[in-house]
């Protein structure tokens, strides 16, 4: 085993940007490598597209960023970071992980280490990516050429967590390649590095903490439509169960679960078992009920405008927030598209607005949308919606009913209520 001097990171996203500059930080002579030309000028003049790396982090920074792959010859490690999407029939799509390999593979030069941080399911190292690097190297994995998997655990928009201090899980399928590749980790991250037994070990942790996430979210979903209908406060309620010290992790109730994660990395263990003959009945019930969320959502409204004999349709609904998350511009597999659908299905006379997604905003500020409608509906806690829709603004804007799509309203609901404004949450 050789030492690592020089590292490529594949694919400049969220998660692989991040990594070259701590790379390249960190003493390595870091090439970042990315197929999308638009990234890579933005990355050369210096203009971030990552919200959380600064402008101020990409002028410091000595890592090359390129589109030619042939970097890849002089490189000791090469860690790939690409994409891991579903198709539309929730199918696991392994086409970006495919297609770095057979960029890189044909440059690779003996002793090379390869890191996998993509998320995939178990058996995806082992079944797909050992074959095709053989296959395209002529040369044997574990002997010529070294294979790690770091699944990475990158928290868009987290302030306290990133990658040089999350804990990490590292694997791989011999002691001489895993120790090869904890070393550099090591020398990487300023956190735990914890060994597994095997690639698939490995593999199987990211799964399994993004689907115990999943199924916890479904738990309070599926509590928030009972609560709903039994006249319970559920966020009361988890507060309550939040102050037992030990074995209560609380989760909260909303109008869907989106990203690149939580919703998608379930669906690579279930069809993956599926085709080793054993059915997820559990992990595809949490994903039916978190699926189901945009629509109780929907109904939400239709509660609320029955209250005041108004259809939906015909009514005039601004639906505030297009991204999956609070406070960042993403909106993959975001739930308030969903929800979008469903109030065009109904008739509603709808306008959009996300201050982080303008360009797929059809108005173009929140006061347009607020004098637009009657009606609200809010898909995204954005801090921005939290402090604008106060009782006097929905008030002087004429808007009747408030529906809160992450509860970011419910400390003020009584105040709604003493306005005339109907305000419905999820389990609130
Ligand atoms: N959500 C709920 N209720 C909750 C928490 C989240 O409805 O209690 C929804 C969010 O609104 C969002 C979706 O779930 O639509 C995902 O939210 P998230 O906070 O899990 O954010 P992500 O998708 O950025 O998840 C990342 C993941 N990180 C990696 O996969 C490396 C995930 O593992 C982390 O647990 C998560 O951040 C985190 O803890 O914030």
């Amino acid at each position: 085993m050789k030492s690592i001097k020089t590292v490529v990171v594949v694919g400049l996203g969220y998660v692989g940007l991040p990594l070259a500059l701590l790379a390249d930080k960190k003493g390595y002579k870091t090439t970042g490598f990315d197929i999308d030309t638009h990234k890579i000028d933005s990355l050369q003049t210096g203009k971030s597209y990552i919200d959380d790396v600064s402008v101020e982090e990409l002028e410091k920074t000595g890592t090359i960023f390129t589109t030619d792959a042939k970097v890849v010859e002089n490189a000791d490690a090469v860690i790939i970071c690409v994409p891991t999407p579903v198709t539309k029939n929730k199918q696991p799509d392994l086409t970006p992980v495919k297609g770095s390999l057979e960029t890189i593979a044909p440059l690779l030069k003996p002793h090379t280490l390869v890191v996998l941080e993509s998320t995939v399911n178990p058996g995806v190292c082992d079944e797909v990516v050992i074959p095709l690097l053989e296959s395209l190297t002529q040369m044997k994995v574990g002997k010529d050429i070294y294979l790690a998997h770091c699944p990475e655990r990158i928290n868009p928009g987290d302030s306290k967590w990133n990658v040089t201090n999350i804990n990490r899980v590292i694997g791989a399928n011999s002691s001489e390649e895993l120790t090869l590749a904890k070393s550099l980790y090591d020398s990487l991250v300023d956190a735990e590095i914890k060994p597994m037994q095997s690639l698939k070990e490995a593999e199987a942790v990211k799964v399994v903490e993004n689907s115990f996430r999943d199924i916890n979210i479904a738990f309070v979903n599926e509590l928030a439509m009972s609560f709903h209908k039994l006249g319970i406060n559920l966020e009361n309620v988890i507060d309550g169960a939040a102050t037992k010290p030990f074995s209560f992790m609380p989760h909260h109730p909303s109008c869907g679960v989106g990203g690149h994660c939580i919703p998608v990395d379930p669906y690579y263990l279930i069809e993956y078992a599926h085709n080793y003959g054993f059915e997820h009945e559990f992990l595809r019930l949490a994903r039916s009920i978190n699926d189901y969320m945009p629509a109780f959502t929907v109904e939400l409204l239709e509660e609320a405008l029955n209250e005041i004999k108004k259809p939906l349709n015909g009514t005039k609904v601004a639906m505030l927030g297009l991204s999956y998350k609070a406070n960042v511009g993403d909106d993959r597999e975001s739930p308030a598209y969903r929800v979008k659908e469903l109030l065009e299905e109904a008739g509603a006379d709808l306008v959009v607005y996300d201050p982080f997604i303008t360009e797929k905003s059809t108005v173009k500020s929140l006061q347009n949308a607020l004098k637009h409608a009657d009606a609200i509906v809010v898909t995204a806690k954005h801090k921005a919606f939290l402090e604008a829709l106060t009782v006097k603004t929905l008030q002087e804007a004429d808007i009747t009913v408030l529906i809160d799509g992450n509860n970011g309203f419910k400390d003020i609901k009584d105040s709604f209520a003493a306005a005339n404004i109907i305000y419905k949450g999820i389990g609130v």
